[in-house]
């Protein structure tokens, strides 16, 4: 079975105001054999950010910028998969001068990654035929190296140990309510890359379920399989009321954990039996990839094999109609949830799901923290 997935980088499609053939200047140290570079990005070609060699960000990141960086070596060359090659020195010149407001780009110049509508249409439309997609490269870099640091400190911090029972694991160290222990997982259920699919799946009204990091050490087997919606009392098949996804803050292969995948079985009459063997695939994916799936399938975290930790964090939505996993309302404190962005606060249940589940005497639980309303008219306001 193939893994469905749209790389945020698709979002590259390089606009001809952002990019012209004549800045790869004649004098530019570009092989030969990459001068088809201009004709291609003109036809709007889709540009790999992938080095072979190089992974650094910072050149992962710049190198669509096509301001040459004269006078460097000819090595390392961009993998192009296909679509266009490019040398990787081109992007070297970060800030370089493009036009603001080109979509997709930062002031600096420097690519954005957002994904377009079409893509994510395409990860909901992976998630309702397979039940899940994988978002590569998701996330940005320093935000998955600054998450990563931020649970090393946290678990050395409240000393978590694996909670040593058949479901969260005897070599798992979790941690729960991440949006009450560190200002930088307000940066995760808005993820710009990961939200807009979990929308698309659930609806714009959906809400934060729980948010907690779930790090497998070495020497940890299989989780049991099962569906995160299977204490939910409906018969199955079912709209999705569950979203979740995870974030590989490390790499996630066969050998180091990463979650197993029963494709297909969101479709399934019934919630696997706890404990029994089933065959199912490994969502393998690079750091800062994303998975996302389907509240109803059939899942669970790897064995670990190797003697690294697998790393990731759960960020679990669920329609804005069923109650959330965790309690976010009193599991934030109050002057915590204050200071969130007003879509970070309504996805923790500061309001109103469609114009009436979640009202407080007619009116936004943001004004409990003292927030604007949001606004929305209350539904009997309408009839
Ligand atoms: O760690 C994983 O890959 C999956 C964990 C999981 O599904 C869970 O704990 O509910």
């Amino acid at each position: 079975m193939q893994h469905h997935r749209v790389r945020a980088d698709e979002r590259a499609v390089l606009d001809d105001t952002a990019l012209e053939m004549d800045e790869v200047a004649d004098d530019a140290v570009v092989p030969d054999d990459r001068r088809q570079l201009g004709g291609a990005v003109h036809d709007r070609a889709v540009l790999d950010r992938r080095p072979r060699t190089d992974l650094d960000p910072a050149v992962v990141t710049a190198k669509h910028c096509l301001w040459p960086d004269r006078g460097v070596g000819t090595d390392g060359d961009i993998s192009d998969h296909g679509r266009v090659g490019m040398h990787e020195r081109i992007g070297m010149d970060l800030g370089c001068d493009v036009a603001e407001g080109i979509d997709g780009h930062e002031p600096d110049g420097t690519l954005c990654r957002v994904l377009d509508a079409a893509s994510f249409d395409a990860h909901a439309s992976a998630i309702a035929g397979d039940g899940y997609t994988i978002v590569e490269d998701a996330i940005e870099p320093d935000l998955v190296d600054a998450l990563g640091e931020s649970l090393d400190q946290l678990e050395a911090r409240y000393q978590v140990v694996p909670a040593d029972n058949s479901f969260e694991g005897s070599r798992t160290v979790r941690l729960y309510n991440l949006l009450a222990l560190d200002e930088i997982y307000e940066r995760v259920p808005v993820h710009e890359n990961v939200l807009p699919v979990v929308e698309r799946v659930l609806d714009p009204g959906c809400l934060v379920s729980s948010l907690s990091s779930i790090a497998i050490l070495p020497g940890e087997t299989a989780q049991p399989i099962h569906a995160d919606d299977q204490l939910i009392p409906l018969d199955k098949p079912h709209a999705p009321t569950v979203c979740n996804s995870m974030w590989a803050l490390t790499d996630f292969t066969d050998a180091n954990g990463a979650t197993r995948l029963v494709p297909g079985s969101h479709r399934s009459d019934r919630s696997p039996e706890y404990g029994a063997p089933y065959d199912s695939i490994p969502a393998e994916m690079q750091k800062g990839s994303v998975l996302i799936w389907h509240g109803s399938l059939w899942h669970g975290g790897g064995a670990n094999r190797t003697d690294a930790r697998r790393v990731g964090i759960a960020m679990n939505y669920c329609a804005g109609f069923i109650r959330q996993q965790e309690n976010q309302q009193l599991g934030i404190p109050h002057d915590v949830a204050a200071r969130f962005s007003p879509r970070l606060r309504q996805l923790c249940g500061y309001g109103i799901y469609r114009g009436l589940i979640g009202h407080i005497n007619k009116r936004d639980p943001a004004e409990l923290l003292g927030q604007a309303p949001s606004g929305e008219p209350m539904l009997f306001d309408a009839t």
